[in-house]
């Protein structure tokens, strides 16, 4: 039987030694298994959520201590409102109470909070606590703590073009002058630069998908995916998926330099 264990997953390591001179700047993160974890425990599907909350909290004190400048989570898709009502209602309200728990850490911390996706489509109670998180830490100089919210990469691409489009249109540039860097200006990550695009891209539970996360930006990133539910994501795991990184050869389309 244990040969069906063959596949190795970063958090089967122990605590491991980190290079601390290689810290992964950007860390992207879908926060998969929160459902899985509450139907394991028979408990409602919300109680994942609300344990998925606590571990957002660790771990981004535990990035902040690692010296990870921009830790993007996905927490909200454009597909989730598919979900039941009642779990996308207590969804929304976990920015309020996220707000109203977690703010003074952030700011202890130095994490400044940001957001990216269609915020204006989100319930008013939701824009506020969310709007108050980012004024609240708008001085803090550390880590970036990014949140997907209504959030989907072909969407932000479909906009992007339209911006784009739109000075062309507008005679602020020509065809042949867009390239690359036009298109990272016109995308929501543009705000992040020189970090705009994850170095490290986690995804938890199992599921080996990018289900229309940060497309374009995850062109040369590192992909670890781990079976540890999200709400059961600790700094060990972190550490672990960034060993995981480390071990790995970017090479950005070229040859080791190395080698
Ligand atoms: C549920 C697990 C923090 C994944 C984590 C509205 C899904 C907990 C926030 C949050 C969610 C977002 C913006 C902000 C402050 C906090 C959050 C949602 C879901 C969707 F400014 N956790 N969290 N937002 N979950």
């Amino acid at each position: 039987m244990f040969a069906f264990f063959n596949k190795k997953d970063p958090a089967d390591m122990d605590d491991v030694q980190l290079d601390t001179n290689r810290i992964p700047a950007h860390i992207a993160v879908i926060m998969d298994g929160n459902g899985r974890w509450a139907k394991s425990r028979h408990l409602p599907r919300i109680a994942g959520h609300k344990e998925g909350m606590n571990t957002v909290k660790k771990i981004t004190i535990a990035a902040s201590d690692l010296g990870v400048k921009v830790l993007t989570l996905y927490a909200f898709s454009t597909e989730n409102w598919k979900r039941p009502t009642d779990e996308v209602n207590y969804l929304m309200q976990l920015p309020v109470s996220f707000f109203d728990t977690f703010v003074p850490d952030l700011i202890k911390n130095n994490v400044q909070v940001q957001v990216m996706g269609y915020v204006d489509k989100l319930p008013a109670a939701t824009q506020t606590a969310v709007n108050n998180a980012i004024e609240e830490t708008k001085d803090c100089d550390g880590m970036v703590l990014n949140f997907a919210l209504n959030y989907g990469s072909r969407a932000e691409i479909v906009t992007g073009v339209q911006k784009i489009a739109q000075q062309v249109a507008d005679g602020q540039l020509t065809v042949d002058e867009i390239d690359d860097t036009t298109v990272d200006a016109a995308l929501m990550t543009a705000s992040l630069a020189p970090y705009s695009d994850p170095d490290l891209l986690i995804r938890t539970s199992g599921e080996e998908r990018i289900s229309n996360f940060l497309m374009w930006q995850i062109a040369y990133s590192e992909l670890v995916f781990t079976d540890v539910k999200w709400p059961d994501f600790t700094a060990a795991t972190l550490k672990a998926c960034i060993a995981d990184y480390q071990s790995r050869d970017r090479r950005f389309g070229g040859i080791a330099d190395n080698k």
